[in-house]
């Protein structure tokens, strides 16, 4: 592992007291065996358990956990201030995602009271390790990443060939990672940095060309007296026990909606990014988009500010089966978690990502790719490996993703189409054994007048397409220019 991401403070830490549970418990009573004279069936029983917790790898972090809520699919929108709204969203196609927070400092893990990291499995990490608020806090006293650059960051998304990121502003812990006049517990005042990477960020995307967004947990806050959760269990009740004494409403007003007007008027963002709506009223995320469209009418909204609002729909770590006809949306991580986590270095493949991503623009869908810089400020090394060979692709093929929509041609066995008007971008994956790919269009598409002809996007050699029945045939070179994704634009005059 890279020293760098070595936890290097954390001596300073020893003195940190975390009230873990320590399950001592009584183990013959948990059997239900006497075990003072140990019997076969004790034994049995023991082998059995340790088994099981082997098997789970079981620590506090992996603990099962209901199922999360589904996403609310947004309600049919013909609203043309929302499709004024998404224009660019809709051509921009692939973004980047920022999961970024005092759980990055040594990255979703915790130094325990003997000085060993304990696994808080992801950003969720305070509420996993049921670390109390006041010790979590302490986290922000040594929060100091001086390696963050918002121009290097940035740089990072475009030469990736992704045009917005989406960074977050304040995630479940309920701290603010920018200047928020409404609440102290954030960067600014808490930290020994005390800069605000936001608003850094947001001017090193207008310098740079890219769209500026920020998340916003909604539903979720470890900071606020005043959350409850679906059932409780994402509520801090280590801090605030009383599930029932909790009023949204009160959180709502001191601290929502002055956090999200400090958001859109001193940063501007181009999205609003909400996650975990949980007990928010209909009335309320009606009363919060009102709001966001007051002050920024431009501003767009996800599908979590909950009860069908919102612009656009969210799908999380899937790629949706067939296109759907509302803006969609998937998020997903570029290894297995959202945050920074330490050792974690199970990259996708750049083959991965391409894929996924032409797959998603296919179906009429934008790609959302995350990554978790560390508590240093730096984006892992093994992230921006994979984003700088996504680009390299993305600077031959861009065309055949920005300002495409929606193919007529599902998931053809080779790979996958996406369009432009009367041009077919066929991206091939797997290269034909007999290098002949056939396009079968819906008929409707097609027209016994309709000419073809085709060529290599990336160097413009041009391929001899026959039409076979209705189906324009193209002849390929015999071994693929680019393994990952070679794409052949196929051109219809009519
Ligand atoms: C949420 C967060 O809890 C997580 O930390 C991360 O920020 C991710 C992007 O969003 O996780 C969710 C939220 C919603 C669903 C699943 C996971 N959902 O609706 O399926």
């Amino acid at each position: 592992m890279n020293p760098q991401f070595l936890p290097m403070t954390l001596k300073k830490h020893s003195t940190f007291n975390i009230q873990r549970s320590t399950s001592k418990g009584p183990w013959c009573l948990f059997l239900g065996v006497e075990c003072s004279a140990l019997n076969v069936e004790c034994f049995r029983r023991i082998l059995f358990l340790l088994a099981i917790a082997l098997s789970l790898n079981l620590r506090a972090a992996d603990l099962p956990l209901p199922a999360p809520p589904e996403d609310t699919p947004i309600k049919v929108t013909n609203d043309p201030a929302a499709a004024k709204r998404l224009a660019w969203w809709s051509d921009a196609r692939f973004g980047m995602f920022i999961h970024w927070g005092l759980y990055s400092q040594w990255g979703c893990h915790y130094p325990g009271t003997n000085g060993d990291l304990l696994n808080g499995g992801s950003e969720h990490m305070m509420l996993h390790l049921k670390i109390p608020l006041a010790e979590y806090a302490k986290i922000a006293d040594i929060f100091n990443p001086t390696n963050f650059s918002a121009d290097e960051w940035v740089a990072i998304a475009k030469n990736a060939g992704m045009k917005y990121i989406v960074i977050t502003s304040k995630h479940h812990d309920g701290f603010a990672m920018y200047d928020s006049a409404s609440s102290d517990y954030n960067i600014v005042k808490r930290t020994p940095w005390h800069r605000d990477p936001i608003k850094e960020l947001a001017e090193a995307c207008r310098k740079q060309g890219l769209k500026f967004g920020v998340y916003y947990s909604l539903g979720r806050d470890w900071e606020d007296p005043d959350v409850p959760t679906r059932d409780g269990y994402r509520s801090n009740t280590l801090d605030y026990p009383d599930e029932n004494k909790k009023q949204f409403s009160k959180y709502f007003a001191r601290k929502v909606k002055p956090q999200i007007r400090e958001l859109l008027t001193q940063y501007h963002p181009a999205v609003l990014w909400f996650d975990t709506p949980e007990k928010i009223s209909a009335a309320e995320s009606q009363e919060l988009a009102d709001y966001i469209h007051q002050l920024e009418p431009d501003c767009i909204i996800n599908s979590r500010v909950g009860h069908g609002l919102g612009d656009y729909g969210v799908s999380e770590q899937k790629i949706p089966g067939s296109g759907d006809s509302k803006p969609w949306e998937t998020c997903m991580t570029l290894n297995g978690h959202w945050g920074y986590f330490l050792g974690d270095e199970k990259w996708k493949s750049p083959e991965t990502v391409i894929h996924n991503l032409v797959d998603i623009i296919s179906k009429g869908g934008n790609y959302l790719l995350n990554v978790g810089p560390t508590g240093q400020g730096i984006i892992p090394p093994g992230a921006v490996n994979d984003l700088k060979q996504v680009g390299a692709w993305m600077k031959v093929n861009g065309e055949s993703i920005y300002g495409t929509t929606a193919s007529p041609v599902k998931e053809p066995a080779w790979g996958r189409t996406t369009r432009k008007g009367d041009k077919f971008y066929l991206h091939v994956f797997k290269w034909p054994k007999d290098n002949k790919l056939m396009l079968t269009v819906p008929p409707v598409e097609t027209g016994r007048e309709t000419a073809w002809s085709a060529h290599l996007l990336a160097d413009g050699k041009s391929l001899p397409v026959q039409v076979v029945g209705d189906a324009p045939t193209i002849t390929l070179p015999s071994a693929p220019p680019d393994p990952i994704d070679t794409v052949v634009v196929l051109t219809r005059s009519r």
